[in-house]
């Protein structure tokens, strides 16, 4: 039987199945309180978007209801929509990010 360096037999050996994880999207959600100013300073502090970015955000947001900010793996995704929704009730705002699985 012919092996490898390991002593695994070549005919069986196999390859471990590596799937992409799945993506999750970090979404802002409107409200009438939070200043616009301060939004677009949330998501350029958290999402290191620059202020143009930011702007269009926060306006598709106001108008719309909702906004997907940006794509992460689930702990990411989840850990900056904490931290900035955190940053703005430490203001006393209203402001909320959500994540949702990307389909
Ligand atoms: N609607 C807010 C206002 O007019 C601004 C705002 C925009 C708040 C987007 C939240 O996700 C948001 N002051």
């Amino acid at each position: 039987m012919a092996t490898d360096s390991n002593g695994t037999d070549l005919l069986t050996k196999t390859r471990a199945k590596v799937e992409r994880p799945r993506l999750y999207k970090v979404i802002l959600v409107n409200d009438d309180f939070t200043p616009r100013e301060f939004v677009v300073l949330v998501l350029k502090a958290e999402f290191r978007m620059n202020a143009s970015q930011a702007q269009q955000v926060m306006m598709t947001a106001h108008r719309r209801g909702v906004c997907v900010v940006a794509v992460f793996v689930q702990d990411v995704a989840e850990t900056k929509a904490t931290r900035a929704t955190d940053a703005a009730r430490k203001k006393g705002y209203p402001l909320l990010f959500t994540t949702e699985p990307e389909e």
